[in-house]
């Protein structure tokens, strides 16, 4: 395990690297970021960050900041203020809102993987102590009713196994795919009787794509029939799954690996039985997108 010097007498981060070459580097380039160790003070730029949310959309997480500063003002320290970051990031979209980071991941693992990298060194470069990781997504639910909130208990991938996968220097390496029980447990416990939809607890299986991946039948290519299907999905459901998105494996694993408190927590565009199509239109699926956000803004709130 590799834990940065402790030379100025500051209290080191929590958070873990582990990788021994980074403290041979001659500064350290966050290149997607825009940011870099020797190029701006990371420390007071993002020591004070305890929250880090991440979903697929720029514009959500752009809604989420907005939406956090107006429902946390009391809580936030006064002066607190909606900064976009965008002209430090190079690819992603980063808004901070006092001690909350909300970055865009974009869509699928390859993005958000170079995203986890370069935000727990961040963190870590950043002397950030026990941040806690939200992804705050969509998802097609099984056995669900459309707009319901799932809270991830862990994460399996399209072989119903619970890790993920990566190929590193040409050799399988498989990561556990695990989220903080206690955390998982305390959102589910935050909603309120006049949501207006349900929150429910399941496993989140994480596919490499939308269509055939996600046993779909309406892409550009589909070789199984609607009963195979079917057949699928309720293996999906009997083995504790109700719901499908495209994230989850890895941002469980890397969390995990570099222990970091992490929840997923996304709402049901569909519910896979019924169809593959999201017909709800684009006012209905806005409303619903903001779900996850409320759960989430109402648990920073109590730990703030
Ligand atoms: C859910 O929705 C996106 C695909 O439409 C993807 O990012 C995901 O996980
Ligand atoms: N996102 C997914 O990955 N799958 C769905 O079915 C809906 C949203």
């Amino acid at each position: 395990m590799f834990r940065r010097g402790d030379d100025n007498g500051e209290e080191e981060s929590t958070v873990v690297l582990l990788n021994p070459h980074l403290s041979e580097l001659n500064g350290d380039i966050l290149y997607h970021l825009g940011l870099g160790t020797k190029t701006h003070d990371l420390v007071k730029m993002f020591g004070d960050v305890k929250f880090v949310c991440m979903g697929g959309a720029p514009k959500r997480m752009e809604h989420f900041a907005k939406y956090i500063l107006t429902e946390l003002k009391d809580k936030l320290p006064p002066g607190t203020k909606f900064q976009d970051m965008q002209e430090h990031s190079y690819r992603y979209s980063m808004y901070k809102v006092g001690p909350i980071l909300s970055i865009s991941h974009g869509i699928g693992v390859p993005s958000l993987q170079i995203l986890l990298h370069e935000i727990i060194k961040l963190m870590y470069y950043a002397k950030v102590k026990n941040p806690v990781f939200f992804r705050i997504g969509t998802c097609g639910g099984i056995g669900i009713k459309a707009g319901s909130v799932v809270v991830s208990k862990g994460a399996v991938n399209e072989m119903i196994e619970p890790y993920y996968e990566q190929i590193v220097l040409g050799v399988k390496m498989q990561r556990s795919a695990k989220l903080d029980q206690d955390l998982a447990q305390e959102l589910l416990s935050l909603s309120e009787p006049d949501d207006g939809f349900d929150l429910i607890s399941g496993q989140t299986m994480c596919s490499y794509d939308f269509y055939e991946g996600q046993g779909r039948c309406d892409g550009a290519f589909c070789y199984f029939s609607e009963g195979a299907k079917q057949e699928y999905l309720k293996k999906l459901h009997d083995a504790g799954v109700r719901n499908i998105e495209m994230e989850a494996t890895c941002f469980s694993a890397l969390t995990n690996l570099a222990n970091i408190k992490a929840a997923i927590v996304c709402v049901a565009f569909l519910n896979r039985f019924e169809g593959d199509q999201v017909c709800p239109p684009k006012n209905v699926l806005s409303q619903w997108e903001v779900r996850p956000q409320q759960i989430v803004a109402r648990y920073i709130k109590r730990h703030l």
